[in-house]
């Protein structure tokens, strides 16, 4: 099968999610063709079935915003054209979703048919997708997809809830590579860190609100006055200043350390010990899952889909969202040298069920289905 994967060429988890679905279709044969306005991060491999087109978007003294939308559709049809794509696969709805029905509309105008099928990742429906300014073609073009997927159950119940969609969807949850994220002997990398033994607390993200970065600072702050221990934060965003004025005033830096945004991050989730997701929302929690893919336990909030991944008491704990006192007694039992191993144990079992080799099917199953299913459209 040739396939068009449109995705943000960042280190967000649909972009992550996109690319390394994209890696793993190739190795399994199929054609895949990226179309991003970037280099996507994890597309830092050859081989001979990926291509990678990238979005021109030319600027010019009228436009105070630059119509990504248009620019992007047209290169879709480009692809498609040329490359004979039997198949559009876009992560995160806006404005990808759109912008496939236009690309749709075009190439049917030119007597060519191919369906679209569209990823609901997260903020797209809980945040940004139901704002006013963007609900009514986001609803549309999830109507008019011709496969629409979500990765996780309570995903698909929010976009039914928020939007007037009236069509199936399916969960394909979020997915793990095992073989690159299974723990790695880097002890020499740990005992830099910690020394003396301290148990090492990790936190990755992008650094939004929706993350409740100083939940997982506050927890970490009780944790240490509690138990030797040190916190990573990898990641950046428009967060970064505030929670890093926030570690300084709590009089922990030296415990705390910021390592911006990582191409290897399983090198640190590696050799840690504990997991914090607070979130305020979260549609799956992939970063969660590569660190349980590391034996990594996880104490993260309850929200959006996180139930679907972290089994209570078993891989970790979830506390209401912003119980911040529930999550450092959570911590602080999980992080007991008593508990601990099993902990881990419990964390890769459960990365194991979301392994790529699993997943990977899903997707394909739901391509053929929408290949067969799909009428064209006659004008
Ligand atoms: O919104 C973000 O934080 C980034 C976002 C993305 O689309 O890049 O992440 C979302 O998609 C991931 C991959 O499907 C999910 O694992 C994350 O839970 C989800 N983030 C939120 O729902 C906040």
């Amino acid at each position: 099968m040739k396939i068009g994967i449109v995705c943000y060429p960042t280190f967000g988890g649909s972009g992550v999610v996109a690319t390394e679905l994209g890696k793993g279709l190739a190795k399994n044969g199929h054609q895949i063709h990226f179309i991003t306005y970037q280099q996507p991060p994890r597309l830092d491999f050859f081989n001979e079935n990926v291509f990678y087109h990238e979005v021109n978007i030319p600027s010019y003294p009228l436009f105070q915003y630059a119509p990504y939308e248009s620019a992007l559709a047209s290169e879709m049809v480009n692809v498609v054209t040329n490359e004979n794509v039997d198949l559009l696969h876009v992560h995160y709805a806006i404005p990808h979703a759109s912008a496939a029905y236009m690309a749709k509309m075009i190439l049917r105008s030119q007597g060519r048919y191919v369906p679209v099928v569209t990823t609901l990742h997260g903020t797209d429906i809980t945040l940004v997708g139901k704002d006013a300014s963007y609900e009514p073609v986001v609803t549309f073009s999830i109507n008019e997809s011709d496969g629409v997927t979500s990765v996780s159950e309570n995903l698909r119940q929010d976009t039914y809830k928020h939007f007037n969609v009236h069509r199936d969807i399916e969960v394909i949850p979020n997915f793990v590579d095992l073989s690159r994220f299974n723990r790695q002997q880097k002890e020499h990398f740990k005992k830099a860190i910690c020394p003396n033994g301290e148990k090492l607390i990790v936190h990755t993200s992008n650094f939004r609100r929706v993350k409740r970065i100083d939940d997982a600072v506050m927890t970490f702050y009780h944790v240490q006055a509690q138990m030797p221990a040190k916190l990573l934060l990898v990641g950046d965003g428009p967060e970064r200043a505030r929670i890093e004025r926030l570690v300084r005033d709590l009089g922990i830096y030296e415990q705390v350390r910021f390592l911006g945004k990582l191409d290897a991050v399983e090198e640190v989730l590696s050799v840690a010990d504990l997991f914090l997701m607070p979130s305020e929302n979260e549609s799956f929690g992939l970063a969660a899952l590569e660190a349980m893919a590391c034996e990594v336990p996880l104490i993260s909030s309850n929200a959006g889909g996180l139930p679907e991944l972290n089994v209570q008491g078993v891989t970790g704990f979830m506390s209401p969202v912003g119980d911040v006192d529930d999550m450092v007694k959570n911590a602080l039992y999980v992080l007991d040298d008593a508990h601990l191993p099993t902990f881990k144990e419990n964390a890769l079992t459960r990365a194991k069920e979301f392994e790529l080799s699993r997943i990977l099917p899903l997707y394909e199953a739901h391509y053929e289905r929408v290949l067969q299913e799909a009428k064209p459209l006659v004008s």
